[in-house]
């Protein structure tokens, strides 16, 4: 009798525990964060394009590509893919980021030293600069050229000969640099930043070099109608004159339109 009060019990204290813990979990829902950015369209991208720049003018996308033997640079219409204009460069050099600063297009290359200009209307070579180190990323705010190398370290370039007036470097509010700046974008006054080898923005104070905020987007790997391999990284990062954000990657087949809240 003594065995089956202690199962009864048991079983009281059990169904107890059940509705306590189911109770539990109703109190601890918590309502999932805004996303901090909404997807809006989807375009078609090369997906032979080893991208390494991206930037508008209007509603004309120019894409740097990178790659020894296959680097280009790409005017063109991203809402159809009509291509305006294109180069090839040559095959010793690796392309890297681009930026437009006063109708010339900047291109830079990964491990030559060269930063190549072009007319933005013909794409014609205009010249080029000379610069240490390797080239990754380039924008432009009203006055200068900024371009990353891969460290922490932003540097801010005269347009006209490609000179440093100043250097920033990248760190968190810890104080932490923040290494492996890529592909840029200067957006309302703040410098967009991929990293490399993640699906992370940052968003830089360019007077501090503070990052502001981080914004994941491996969602967009999921988004789009074909296949993102985990090691083709974002690397395209482009702003519309609507104001929204256009963001592709290396041998992505998609480029996706989001605003970033
Ligand atoms: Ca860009």
């Amino acid at each position: 009798m003594k065995f089956i009060n202690y199962i009864f019990l048991s079983i009281i204290v059990i169904s107890l525990y059940a509705c306590n813990d189911n109770n539990s979990n109703t109190d601890t829902i918590e309502t999932p964060p805004e996303p901090e950015y909404t997807l809006k369209n989807i375009y078609s991208h090369n997906a032979s394009y080893f991208t390494q720049g991206f930037e508008f003018v209007g509603d004309t996308l120019i894409e740097g590509t990178g790659k020894n033997y296959s680097s280009k640079l790409i005017k063109y219409n991203c809402t159809n893919e009509d291509i305006y204009a294109q180069i090839s460069l040559d095959n010793i050099y690796f392309g890297e980021g681009i930026t437009v600063f006063d109708s010339v297009i900047y291109q830079l290359t990964y491990t030559s030293g060269k930063c190549f200009k072009y007319s933005l209307d013909s794409l014609k070579l205009l010249g080029e600069f000379s610069y240490s180190g390797e080239g990754w990323g380039l924008t432009h705010d009203d006055q200068h050229i900024i371009m990353s190398n891969g460290s922490s370290i932003l540097s801010f370039r005269d347009p006209i000969n490609f000179n440093i007036i100043k250097q920033v470097s990248v760190k968190d509010s810890n104080d932490y640099s923040i290494s492996y700046l890529n592909e840029l974008e200067y957006v309302n006054d703040k410098i967009y930043a991929n990293i490399w080898q993640s699906d992370d923005i940052v968003i830089i104070d360019p007077e501090t070099g503070i990052v502001e905020k981080r914004i994941n987007l491996s969602d967009l790997r999921s988004a789009g109608d074909g296949t993102i391999y985990s090691s083709n990284v974002l690397n395209g990062i482009a702003l519309h004159p609507n104001g929204n954000i256009f963001i592709t990657g290396k041998y992505w087949p998609n480029i996706f339109e989001i605003k970033i809240k």
